[in-house]
């Protein structure tokens, strides 16, 4: 965005835009990494009736896929993106309430965490929240997991699922690493595993052994469910 650009946002009245027009400031502002903006615009969306979901998947995720173009394009350098994930998490924090809605029941419980070697966690956090919405009890490891993380975790907490995540290239095949012990140890079957993150897919995780690679934080949420009912029903 060039000076003049940011000299104008100054004077956008938020509430004044309609829905179409909101949206594409309140991704130029993510872009920005206004975060007090990228607030703002969430909680008007919310007030204008829109779901939270909505809200997340068309002005915030919209936002950073923008963002995620750029960076890969060389144009936003790593600083930037930091803000704009910045503004990102401002919007998820009020949104986060109303996707963990349901709270209080107990659907399952899921050990979640980046693994090693990846500081990602935006997606995480989103599994972590829609899981939550849907009644379940999350470990959220948070980031740069190694298997011993995970092993402590799955120990002290005896999950029904076991999520892992990974953005990068470079670290997807260490969930590999993790399953891989899990069979060694003779404990893999004990757990549903789930895997996701931007580069992986289908075939992926059939090759490292996960039950399932999830595509979406939604996906993880019926994946999940569905699993854990057949698991209980053959138990
Ligand atoms: Co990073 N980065 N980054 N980065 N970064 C990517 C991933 C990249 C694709 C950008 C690009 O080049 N276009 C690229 C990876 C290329 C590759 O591996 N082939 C990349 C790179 C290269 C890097 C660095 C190496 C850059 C550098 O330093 N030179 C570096 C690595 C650091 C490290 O981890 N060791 C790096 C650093 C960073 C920041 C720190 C600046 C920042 C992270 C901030 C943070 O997470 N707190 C960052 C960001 C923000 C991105 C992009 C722009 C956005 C990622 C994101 O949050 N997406 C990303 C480009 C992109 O993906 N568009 C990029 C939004 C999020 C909602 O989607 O995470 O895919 P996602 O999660 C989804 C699904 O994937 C799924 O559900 C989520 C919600 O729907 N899902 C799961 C995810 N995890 C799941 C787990 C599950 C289930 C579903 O378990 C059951």
């Amino acid at each position: 965005m060039s000076d003049q650009d940011d000299y104008e946002d100054e004077d956008i009245d938020l509430s004044a835009l309609p829905d179409d027009e909101l949206v594409e400031q309140m991704q130029d502002d993510l872009y920005d990494g206004l975060r007090e903006e990228v607030i703002e615009g969430t909680e008007i969306l919310l007030e204008r009736g829109w779901g939270a979901d909505k809200v997340l998947n068309v002005a915030l995720v919209g936002g950073m896929t923008i963002v995620g173009v750029d960076f890969r394009d060389g144009i936003l350098f790593v600083p930037e993106v930091l803000s704009a994930a910045n503004a990102m998490k401002g919007g998820m924090s009020i949104l986060k309430p109303l996707l963990s809605a349901s709270g209080g029941s107990t659907a399952g419980k899921m050990v979640i965490g980046t693994v090693k070697g990846d500081i990602h966690d935006i997606g995480k956090n989103l599994v972590k929240m829609m899981m939550e919405g849907a009644g379940f009890e999350v470990i959220d490891l948070g980031i740069n997991n190694p298997v011993e993380d995970y092993l402590a975790a799955l120990e002290e907490h005896n999950p029904d699922i076991l999520g892992m995540s990974a953005l990068l290239t470079t670290t997807m095949p260490y969930m590999k690493v993790v399953i891989d012990e899990l069979v060694s140890r003779g404990i893999r079957e004990d757990y549903i595993v789930l895997v996701g993150g931007a580069p992986l897919n289908e075939e992926f995780g059939e090759a490292v052994g996960a039950d399932a690679y999830c595509r979406d934080a939604a996906a993880a949420v019926d994946i999940a469910k569905e699993m854990l009912a057949e698991r209980r029903a053959a138990a």
